[in-house]
């Protein structure tokens, strides 16, 4: 069984190599013995009462030229999107100032490429730079980049890089064809050299098995560094896509035995209850963040499907006496 240090030296003790049989037997235990760890490693590391608030916003929408079996943006499908171009940087500015205003301390914006034209790159550094002008935290997703690509993004003040591998090794290829993968580990590699800070997760409700979500669970987990960020989203129904609502829904323990799973196994990475809050009651949330789950996006839309209200995360958060940039 390997172990590695990690960079604060031997205090706390990170893993990188975790089997399938043990990360099953963890998501297992009974649940009461399954959240005391979650919850201990949770306070071990960060303060269980506060909660990170990001803001989305797609400065490139639809027309994708990837097939991702459960995104509206891909163009391979019919989802009745209309693509845009890149958004102006005014007002990219100007949505990231409100999103500041409303609580949020990262910015994220997404583009749907499967990889950035240089000239394309020119015009997301420019706003990456003038969001960073703002005093908030950068992050944006374009996906595959080159070495080259990632060290410019870097230079630009860009914090963290969103890629996710989604699913399974084995689930991967049901729902993606147009890359592998590899590619995606590979982007990930280069953007980690180019030192900008990872974030990357998955979505679960695809259809996938239990042992796909453990599954991805293992691949984040044994990547050489832990992502910052690990996104959970919870697929948000998208009419036209290959993913459709027919696609089992893991059920709400089922939600919250996997936050506290990974929870567990990356002790030190922020998991973010990204997609599908929506469709989670109050006290499903409250069990994800006693689970250990520490992000949220804030904000009425994600890239192009809901999020809850604000009235209402502030309400969720304010009973739970949880500090964010919300309150
Ligand atoms: N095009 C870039 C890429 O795929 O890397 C960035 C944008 S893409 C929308 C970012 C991530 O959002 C995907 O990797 C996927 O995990 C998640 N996502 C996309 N559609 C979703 C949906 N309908 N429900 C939940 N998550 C979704
Ligand atoms: C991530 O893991 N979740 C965000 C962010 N990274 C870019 C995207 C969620 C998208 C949900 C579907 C939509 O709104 O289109
Ligand atoms: Fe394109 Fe990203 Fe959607 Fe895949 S998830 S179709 S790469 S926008």
């Amino acid at each position: 069984m390997g172990m590695e240090r990690n960079d604060e030296g031997n205090r706390a003790p990170v893993r990188h190599v975790w089997q399938r049989a043990e990360t099953e037997a963890l998501y297992g235990l009974r649940f009461a013995d399954l959240m005391l760890q979650a919850q201990s490693v949770h306070r071990k590391n960060f303060d269980p009462n506060r909660v990170e608030t990001a803001s989305l916003l797609s400065i490139k929408t639809g027309g994708c030229p990837e097939d991702c079996g459960y995104c509206s943006q891909s163009a391979h499908y019919d989802t009745g999107l209309k693509a845009t171009r890149l958004m102006d940087r005014a007002e990219v500015v100007a949505i990231a100032q409100s999103a500041k205003d409303a609580g949020a301390t990262r910015f994220c914006m997404a583009a749907a490429w499967r990889s950035p034209k240089d000239r394309d790159l020119d015009q997301v550094c420019e706003r990456v730079s003038a969001i960073k002008g703002l005093g908030m935290e950068t992050c944006v997703t374009l996906g595959m980049l080159t070495s080259k690509q990632a060290a410019r993004l870097s230079e630009a003040g860009l914090d963290f890089y969103n890629h996710n591998v989604d699913t399974s090794p084995e689930f991967y290829g049901k729902i993606i064809t147009t890359r592998t993968l590899q590619d995606r580990i590979d982007t990930l590699a280069r953007v980690r050299e180019a030192g900008i800070k990872v974030c990357c997760g998955g979505i679960i409700g695809m259809g996938e098995f239990l042992e796909d979500r453990l599954g991805m669970l293992v691949l984040l987990a044994n990547l050489r560094k832990h992502p910052e960020s690990v996104p959970i989203n919870l697929w948000n129904e998208v009419k036209g896509v290959p993913v459709n609502e027919t696609a089992e829904r893991p059920d709400s323990i089922a939600l919250v035995r996997l936050v506290a799973t990974a929870r567990i196994m990356m002790p030190k990475s922020v998991v973010r209850l990204a997609a599908g809050r929506h469709n989670m009651t109050d006290e499903l949330q409250a069990l994800c963040f006693l689970a250990g789950a520490n992000s949220i996006f804030i904000g009425d839309v994600l890239l192009t499907t809901k999020n809850p209200q604000r009235d209402r995360d502030v309400n969720l958060l304010d009973r739970l006496g949880i500090t964010s940039g919300l309150a």
